[in-house]
């Protein structure tokens, strides 16, 4: 592939949980809804530059590995716990062929010292920002880029 000397390509993106309280609906294995995400910070589209994202859940899931192959890149889960979920990012073959690994921590519940108490309506939301840059860019990745 052409690549295009001394330029770069930031793709601004966000990754985290939002989790939800099942309130009267919790039992003591599905007391939380959430939802892991990534996606692109100011709303545009990954798959441009993502092929899939792998989540790796703790073991006491079923089938903790799970794979999305195509953009929303998430994955909505419930349980009891709070762990460290790990997020790959595999990019298209013009675009860069190392994977990219994130580490995001499921916050379930608020702050043992907050005000609020836990509710049903306000979810728990963990989110960071960070920016990938893909230097040398192919004419192909740029071009996909610039028409979307
Ligand atoms: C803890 N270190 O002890 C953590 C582990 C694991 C949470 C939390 C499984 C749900 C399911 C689940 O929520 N695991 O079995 O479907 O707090």
């Amino acid at each position: 592939v052409k690549r295009l000397k001394d330029v770069e390509i930031g793709i601004p993106v966000v990754y985290g949980t939002i989790a939800f309280w099942l309130g009267k609906k919790a039992s003591e294995f599905h007391s939380h809804k959430w939802t892991v995400y990534v996606r692109g910070a100011t709303n545009e589209d990954l798959g441009v530059a993502v092929k899939r994202v792998v989540f790796q859940l703790h073991p006491s899931f079923n089938n903790p590995t799970r794979v999305v192959e195509s953009p929303p890149f998430e994955l909505s889960e419930s349980g009891w716990g709070e762990f460290e979920i790990a997020i790959t990012l595999v990019f298209h073959s013009d675009v860069c062929d190392k994977q990219l690994d994130l580490y995001h921590h499921l916050r379930l519940f608020p702050e043992e010292d907050s005000a609020a108490p836990q509710t049903t309506k306000k979810p728990v939301v963990i989110e960071t920002y960070d920016e990938i840059v893909i230097a040398e860019p192919s004419e192909g990745f740029l071009a996909r880029v610039i028409n979307h």
